[in-house]
């Protein structure tokens, strides 16, 4: 199974996806954390991408697919994976199409967060990572209003798109994506969540 996490910055893509891995038993990519990681071993890649995460912009396409292509050519993948953060512009979604099909792998769910903008403001500014200071917030919900929310019609169009209400604790917000992944019929979640 393949599903991709689409909101914008802080709309809990890394907390919700962490919580699904377990559940659904398959790899959880974090585009954010590898880049992240990248940044703390020092490596030149890491380097580079610091340099547009610190002023929040998007990491150029082609880091991020050849991140991610690795990435699912990876065992851990085979019985598929969690996309969260990726991908994030247009051209990042061709490539994946292309990924997948390439390996027979179709792409079956993308899952968009919605939460209002002052709310993910709030969340962000008392998350306080390095790229959470107001300057850069600003920039990073641009970003996504101009490169990634084109992913939603992206997705609407090919009839994969499902859209969960992401506003409330963790733990409601997850209710409401398992109904929606139990709702497509995988078996890991028939009988969890109430209606
Ligand atoms: P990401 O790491 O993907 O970060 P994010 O969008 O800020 O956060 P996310 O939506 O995962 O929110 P989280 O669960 O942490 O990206 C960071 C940067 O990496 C990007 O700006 C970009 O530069 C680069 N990048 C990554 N992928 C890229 C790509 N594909 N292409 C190009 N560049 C790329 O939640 C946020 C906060 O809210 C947390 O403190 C959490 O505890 C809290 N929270 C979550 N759910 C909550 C809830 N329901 N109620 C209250 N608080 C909640």
């Amino acid at each position: 199974m393949h599903i991709v996490f689409l909101g914008a910055p802080g709309s809990g893509k890394g907390t919700q996806a962490q919580r699904l891995k377990d559940h659904l038993q398959i790899a959880h990519l974090s585009t954010g954390e590898m880049l992240r990681h990248a940044e703390e071993e020092g490596t030149k890649l890491g380097h580079e991408a610091a340099r547009f995460m610190h002023a929040g912009q998007l990491v150029p396409d082609e880091v991020v697919v050849g991140i991610i292509f690795d990435r699912l050519m990876a065992k851990d993948c085979e019985r598929g994976c969690l996309l969260d953060g990726f991908p994030r512009t247009v051209p990042q979604a061709e490539a994946l199409d292309g990924m997948l099909a390439e390996r027979r792998t179709p792409l079956d769910m993308v899952v968009a967060l919605d939460v209002p903008e002052s709310l993910l403001e709030e969340r962000l500014l008392s998350r306080g990572r390095a790229d959470d200071d107001p300057g850069t917030i600003r920039e990073r919900f641009r970003q996504y209003h101009d490169l990634t929310q084109p992913l939603l019609d992206y997705y609407q169009a090919k009839g994969i798109l499902r859209r969960v209400n992401a506003k409330g604790t963790p733990d409601e917000v997850f209710d409401r994506i398992s109904r929606v992944i139990e709702y497509a019929g995988n078996p890991q979640f028939a009988g969890k969540s109430q209606s």
